[in-house]
């Protein structure tokens, strides 16, 4: 088969380019560094079958960072027919050289002049026959966005495949021209054949610049902005998990209780009030979910982002972090996971290791679920997204609290240069996408760890079955006395223990475990937790859940990025304890203040 390499520098549209041209929905996003590894699909091209591979961008073939080197291994490893190069059409003077590095290398080669719309709208006109002569290969304009030069882009790269020799280099940085005659030879091109206005005006950037990056609004700014979308995420999710909620209750009543005359009794409880209903109360999350992801996709494809890493820069560098793992901290939001691996693109080791020590701090979705059902069952509708925002500040703190304090060992000296790329109207395709990517991760949570952990609290709940279930003789009570000397200090009671040792592989599980403890859902699981525990201690639960211990897929996460067991056990240890201290001096200090 046919393999076709898609290189360029960061956010260039490489990936917008690649969906296009194979239906395939790697993710796209207004920030460099949105692509981190490899990501393939297949492509039929006449009566081949070709594999396009989607790489992380590239500054230089030179390039340290890891996400650099994910590149340079792709193409000392496998032998590549056609490399696709994708420029960003409105700043060829700095990015064609890396397609004259490209081709040099000897291979096969097309050159794609991306953003076609934004050079056009800028006045930038470009001789393409011209630039091909120089390159020696041929050059496309296009815009990946909105499809223009498109059919000419497929053929260009049809016709190179065509009669194409496959080239696998032993190292590429060997085979290197030197940097400087490449830059002049680059820039007599561009000379030759691009037409630009000595300054490009983008004035809607420039506009939206001149408020959002304020030196003194923007940041009160950014946080409003942030407040809001939290706000929005909670009063337009409530009403979506109270709908869902109630799909899964009809189905209950109307389709699985006919089953319990059926079933002996405790195999319906196993099946109906054990795993349906843990399951289905997670599940009702997943609206709010993919809300979440909806906003933040619409922060990432923005353009906001970058902004959101600059107005951050110099106070995180008060912490030894930078702008970027600012904005690896957002991403977390969403998941940890794909944070940890997003600080490839830094190059200072110690800037990156400190970044993936503060990451498991980020509030992911899979507590945000934990939290929403806790303050609804707690607290009052006004109060509740108060307290939300309020651990997201905690999150926040936590973070940093960590960079302080492990940053005296991690030193960071790499300089932060970012590019500011152009606001951009976020696509709903891609929008669209980001949702549909989290309910299939649901889906994959759900198999591989939901359903394990609430089949597994359920059996602990209910045997020995000789035992009144959920009783103190259960197996889960006798693991909750032995967690009670522990959690009982910070106001958690034996059965929350119970669940929380189960939230140590998942924190979807939490709420799940819950059901299947107490056997009951919804309300009335609101209801009971109202009745078992106090604001301060539901408080202190949620703090202890929300720093306590990265799930087991971020452990894996880090320790494949880190490739450092002993990075793992230090982040665990250090959660583990900031958590309980955090918990019990929020739970004493309460206490003494009289509530
Ligand atoms: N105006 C315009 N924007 C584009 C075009 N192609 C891509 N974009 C936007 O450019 C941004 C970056 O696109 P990506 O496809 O994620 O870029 P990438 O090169 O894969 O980026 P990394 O993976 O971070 O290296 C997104 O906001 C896209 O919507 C285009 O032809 N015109
Ligand atoms: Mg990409």
């Amino acid at each position: 088969m046919k393999r076709l390499a898609i290189v360029g520098m960061p956010n260039t549209g490489k990936s917008t380019f690649f969906n296009r041209l194979t239906g395939a929905s790697s993710r796209v996003g207004n920030w460099p560094g949105i692509t981190v590894d490899l990501y393939g699909a297949q492509l039929p091209i006449g009566s081949d079958l070709a594999q396009v591979v989607d790489l992380p961008g590239i500054y230089d073939l030179h390039g340290f960072s890891d996400d650099e080197q994910v590149v340079r291994a792709f193409l000392e490893n496998n032998p590549v027919d056609l490399v696709v190069v994708v420029l960003n059409a409105t700043q060829l003077d700095h990015q064609l050289p890396l397609a004259l590095q490209i081709r040099d290398l000897g291979f096969n080669t097309v050159v794609m002049l991306n953003m076609a719309d934004e050079a056009q709208h800028l006045g930038i006109r470009i001789d393409t026959e011209a630039l091909a002569r120089g390159i020696g290969c041929p050059v496309v304009l296009v815009s990946a966005r909105r499809g223009s030069g498109f059919p000419e882009a497929q053929q260009a790269i049809a016709t190179a495949l065509a009669d194409a020799r496959p080239l696998q280099l032993d190292s590429v940085r060997a085979a290197l021209a030197p940097d400087d005659r490449v830059v002049e030879r680059a820039e007599a091109l561009v000379k030759g054949a691009v037409d630009a206005p000595g300054v490009l005006v983008r004035r809607t950037t420039e506009r939206l610049d001149r408020i959002l990056l304020h030196p003194v609004f923007g940041l009160p700014l950014f946080f409003l902005t942030m407040f809001l979308v939290f706000q929005a995420v909670y009063t337009l999710g409530a009403p979506l998990q109270d709908g869902v909620a109630w799909l899964l209750d009809e189905f209950r009543a109307l389709a699985l209780k006919p089953l319990a005359g059926v079933l002996p009794g405790m195999l319906y409880g196993f099946l109906v009030e054990g795993i349906y209903d843990g399951v289905g109360t997670v599940a009702s999350f997943v609206p709010v979910i993919i809300l979440f992801f909806f906003f933040m996709a619409v922060v990432e494809d923005s353009g906001y982002l970058s902004r959101a890493a600059f107005l951050m820069d110099a106070l995180m560098s008060r912490f030894g972090l930078d702008g970027r793992s600012f904005v690896m901290l957002l991403m977390g939001f969403g998941c940890n996971v794909p944070a940890l691996m997003g600080t490839r693109v830094m190059r200072s080791r110690a800037l990156r290791l400190l970044t993936m020590l503060v990451i498991p701090f980020s509030l992911c979705s899979a507590r945000l679920q934990v939290f929403l059902f806790l303050t609804t069952a707690l607290f009052t509708p006004r109060q509740a997204p108060l307290v939300l925002f309020a651990l997201y500040l905690l999150s926040f703190a936590a973070a940093m609290l960590t960079a302080l304090v492990a940053g005296r060992r991690l030193r960071n000296n790499e300089p932060f240069v970012l590019e500011m790329p152009p606001y951009r109207a976020p696509i709903p395709r891609q929008v669209l996408l980001r949702g549909w990517h989290e309910v299939s991760h649901f889906l994959h949570r759900a198999t591989k760890f939901i359903i394990a952990g609430v089949v597994l609290v359920w059996l602990l709940t209910n045997f020995p079955a000789s035992e009144v279930p959920g009783g103190p003789d259960t197996f889960a009570g006798m693991l909750g006395r032995l967690a009670e000397p522990v959690l009982g200090p910070i106001g958690i009671g034996a059965e929350m223990a119970v669940v929380l040792v189960f939230g140590f592989v998942a924190k979807e599980i939490i709420i799940g475990a819950m059901v299947a403890m107490t056997g009951l859902q919804g309300d009335a699981l609101m209801g009971y937790l109202a009745q078992h525990m106090d604001w301060v201690q539901a408080m202190s639960f949620m703090i202890f859940v929300l720093l306590y211990t990265p799930c087991v897929s971020t452990l894996a996460t880090q320790r494949a990025e880190a490739r450092s067991w002993g990075f793992v056990g230090v982040s665990v240890g250090w959660s583990l304890g900031l958590a309980w201290l955090t918990s019990f001096a929020f739970y004493h200090g309460a206490r003494l203040l009289g509530y």
